[in-house]
Order: structure tokens, then C-alpha cells, then sequence
């Protein structure tokens, strides 16, 4: 770790586990109760849109009532101290890495606290519920939905995702399946780019096999001895 400079690190539903929001696909995970196809595709908001807003409604209260973990305090001092370039990318869409400390975040599948007017295409912080059509404080249209990116939906700001890995020296993965694309690829380009590939994980993902070294255990233990090793101590 002696000669890293710029760090990007990928985050899923399992940093935020030991805070008590549920994982997806874990046998007691979110889409055990809820169907993807019912609650996380455009096609299924068109179908039943008073379903997916309780849905979201009902996450984004969980979002506001967790408290971040040892690991996301860790990457908030992380990202305090770290001189170089950093990117935590997550796919999660709770705030607990900003509510952590951490600053350079990027959300890629979008923000449980945010609400997306797809009339005027505006975003603006939404803590309350959406299930009652609210009209959208920008236009008046009732066309507010979750700012979330849905299966077969575009992730958010690939580009600067794509730049961050082509610059990393270190890549991390932490607490995600590697089920779900283009996050799932991450780790390929980041080896074919140069970067030395490090997953934490409570066990072996999917793309196990594709990082330089892996290390199991939760990540409220893992975070905090890793990040103590990059600032040495
Ligand atoms: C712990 C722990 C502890 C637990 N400590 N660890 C290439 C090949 C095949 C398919 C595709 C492909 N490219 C695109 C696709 C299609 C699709 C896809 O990937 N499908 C797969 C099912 C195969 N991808 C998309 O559609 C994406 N869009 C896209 O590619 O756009 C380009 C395009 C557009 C149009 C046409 C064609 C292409 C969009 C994906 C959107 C994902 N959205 C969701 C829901 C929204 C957010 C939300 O509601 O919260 O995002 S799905 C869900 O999965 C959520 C998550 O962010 C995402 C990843 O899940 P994650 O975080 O990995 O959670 P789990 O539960 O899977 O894993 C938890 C992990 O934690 C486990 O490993 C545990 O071990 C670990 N763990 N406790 C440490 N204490």
C-alpha cells in the first residue's frame, strides 16, 4: 500500500448492513418480500406506481432512521485525511456515507432522498412520502418519482466513474455481490487499467476470483483495519 495515490472504492448494501438496512439478495434480503421486476423496473412503476412509491416511501423512512456504522465513519476519515485522489462510488442509495463524514461520493444508482420530476426534470431533496402524488414544487405537475435507477435504466455519471478507475492505483470493492452491472465490471477495467484490486466482504462474491486479494469478515471490522493501514496507524 506503500506507493498508492489515487483510490477508488466501490460500496453495496452490505456496508450499510450492520446498520440495519436490509441487503437485496441475501435469503432474508429486500427482494424476498418485494419482486425486482414489481418494484425496481420502469415497467413495473408503470404498472402499479402507488406500489413502488410505498415501496420507497417505506425505504426512505428506514434510510432516515439508520445510523452510520464504524465503516462508513472509516471512509469519512478516509476521505478527510486522504491527500490524494479518492472516489467512493456506491450503489447505495442511503446517506450514511455523507452522514459518516465522507465527501467525495458519488451515488450511482441514485438517492433514496431525492425525488426526480419527470415532467420538468428537476431533482430536489425529498424526505417525506411520494405515495400521494405531492405536485412537484418546480412545476406543479404530479410526476415526482424515486431518484433511482431502476433495471434497464442508465447509472449515474459513468463517464467520471470510468475516469476515477482509469487514474486508481487501488480499487476496493466493498459489501456488494458483483451481481449487478456495470458495477459488477468495475473490477475488470480497474485491472486492466493497473490498479491493485482489494475486495471486503463477509463472504466470497460473484467476481471473487477477479480481485488480487480478498479479505472476508464484516465490514464494520474490515473498513476500519483497512483504512488504518492506508494512513499507516
Ligand atoms: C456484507 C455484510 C457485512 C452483507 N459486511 N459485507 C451485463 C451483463 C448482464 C446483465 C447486464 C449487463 N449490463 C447491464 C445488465 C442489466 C442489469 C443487470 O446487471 N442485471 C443483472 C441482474 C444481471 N443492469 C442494469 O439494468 C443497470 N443499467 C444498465 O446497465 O444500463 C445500461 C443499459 C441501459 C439500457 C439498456 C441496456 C443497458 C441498472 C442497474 C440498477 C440496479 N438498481 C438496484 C435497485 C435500485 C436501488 C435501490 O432500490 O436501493 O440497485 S438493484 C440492487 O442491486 C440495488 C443495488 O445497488 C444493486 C447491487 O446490490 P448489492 O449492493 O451488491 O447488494 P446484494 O444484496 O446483492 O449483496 C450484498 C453483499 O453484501 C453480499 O455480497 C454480502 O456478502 C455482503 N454483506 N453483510 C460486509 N456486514
Amino acid at each position: 500500500m506503500d506507493d498508492i495515490r489515487n483510490i477508488v472504492i466501490l460500496t453495496g448494501a452490505g456496508i450499510s448492513a450492520e446498520s440495519g438496512l436490509r441487503t437485496f439478495r441475501a435469503s432474508d434480503g429486500l427482494w424476498e418480500d418485494h419482486p425486482v421486476e414489481e418494484v425496481a423496473t420502469p415497467e413495473g412503476f408503470r404498472r402499479d406506481p402507488g406500489l413502488v412509491q410505498r415501496f420507497y416511501d417505506a425505504r426512505r423512512a428506514d434510510v432516515q432512521a439508520a445510523v452510520p456504522n464504524a465503516a462508513h465513519l472509516a471512509l469519512g476519515e478516509l476521505d478527510m485525511r486522504w491527500k490524494g485522489e479518492l472516489l467512493i462510488v456506491t450503489q447505495n442509495i442511503d446517506d450514511l456515507h455523507e452522514r459518516g463524514g465522507a465527501r467525495r461520493v458519488l451515488h450511482m444508482h441514485g438517492e433514496a432522498l431525492s425525488a426526480w420530476c419527470t415532467s420538468c426534470d428537476t431533482r430536489r431533496r425529498w424526505t417525506g412520502t411520494l405515495r400521494d402524488n405531492p405536485p412537484c414544487p418546480a412545476c406543479g405537475m404530479a410526476a415526482l418519482r424515486p431518484d433511482i435507477v431502476w433495471f434497464g435504466e442508465m447509472p449515474y455519471r459513468m463517464g467520471e466513474i470510468f475516469q476515477a478507475i482509469g487514474r486508481a492505483d487501488l480499487f476496493v470493492s466493498i459489501g456488494t455481490s458483483g451481481a449487478v452491472y456495470p458495477a459488477a465490471g468495475f473490477v475488470e477495467e480497474a485491472r486492466r487499467t493497473g490498479a491493485h484490486t482489494l475486495e471486503l466482504n463477509l463472504e466470497p462474491s460473484l467476481g471473487s476470483r477477479l480481485f488480487d486479494e480478498a479479505r472476508l469478515g464484516p465490514a464494520s471490522e474490515l473498513v476500519p483495519a483497512f483504512v488504518a493501514e492506508l494512513l499507516q496507524k
